[in-house]
């Protein structure tokens, strides 16, 4: 099974038994989804009117917010629910760390906080790039954002009001993944991770770990018969439910499903209890290089 599920936990404030602490980690790091089927995150009675797709400016699918920066992004710039908005994206990731506390807390001391985002649109029937397509299976890699080999942890809760569940399909485990798709991939070229920095495409240095991963990303979906063909199953977060996952590291694809709200961490894979199940160290068994 790719899910793990820990039906007791009910509160954001709730940590696990030392037994189940070290279950959760294993099982995360071996790419599972931890499941908490009866953790959910209340809304205020004010923020009721946030569940509207009208809340998003076009063409975005999420609204995101950066604490760092302060950038709310993706929302109707105009609206007065734009305080409205930040203060449920702020309670939300104040919930999620709260939850990796209880969780996973050796991770705490080598955690950073990414974007929180909320994502008001229905995902089926929506079109978009093959590229942006996240109905497509495949892992997680930021085009623009690098993230040099760190782990991308997230914690997903679904709020829909109307008993929808959210979809996924999930795949392949990632070496499966890699043998597959790593043949496909030239090495990158020379002077290139310099160029995007300069042209200001990326914001930090691409890696090679972050070519190889981006490059996957694509290939996987824009590979029709491999969304179809590869081993997968599918798994529905009914309304009220959270759920974590490395997203760089499961083959995941969102395919129904409205009014959800999602948790970036980054972890170093030396935080992690065993990084050599890390996508960076499987990737450089199987090129051989370093690739960071
Ligand atoms: O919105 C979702 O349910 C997940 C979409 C996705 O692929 C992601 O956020 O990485
Ligand atoms: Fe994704």
């Amino acid at each position: 099974m790719d899910v793990i599920q820990f039906q007791e936990y009910g509160s954001w404030h709730d940590s696990l038994t030392k037994n189940d602490l070290n279950v959760a980690a294993q099982n995360l790091e071996q790419g599972k989804v931890l499941y908490f089927p009866a953790l959910s995150f209340e809304l205020q009675d004010t923020e009721d009117r946030l569940l509207s797709p009208d809340c998003l400016k076009p063409p975005s699918k999420n609204i995101s917010f950066d604490f760092r920066s302060g950038i709310l992004k993706g929302s109707m710039h105009e609206s007065p629910l734009a305080l409205n908005l930040i203060e449920m994206l702020k309670r939300f990731s104040e919930h999620s760390l709260k939850l990796i506390e209880g969780v996973l807390p050796h991770y705490c001391s080598q955690l950073s906080v990414g974007r929180t985002s909320y994502r008001p649109a229905e995902i089926s029937g929506r079109t978009s790039s093959y590229r942006k397509d996240d109905t497509r299976l495949h892992v997680d890699a930021f085009p623009s954002a690098p993230n040099q080999g760190h782990r991308i942890l997230r914690v997903f809760s679904n709020i829909n009001p109307h008993g929808q569940s959210r979809v996924w399909r999930l795949g392949e485990p990632f070496e499966e993944v890699a043998r597959q798709f790593l043949p496909r991939i030239r090495k990158p070229l020379f002077g290139s991770s310099a160029l995007l920095k300069a042209l200001n495409i990326t914001k930090s240095r691409r890696t090679p770990y972050d070519h190889y991963m981006l490059r996957m990303h694509d290939l996987m979906k824009g590979d029709l018969d491999y969304q179809i063909k590869a081993h997968q199953c599918v798994f529905q977060f009914p309304p009220n439910s959270t759920w974590i996952v490395m997203t760089d590291h499961v083959s995941h694809a969102a395919m129904a499903g409205q009014y959800v709200l999602e948790q970036t961490f980054y972890l170093p894979v030396s935080g992690m209890l065993n990084e050599n199940l890390s996508p960076l160290r499987i990737l450089e068994r199987m090129t051989g290089c370093n690739l960071v």
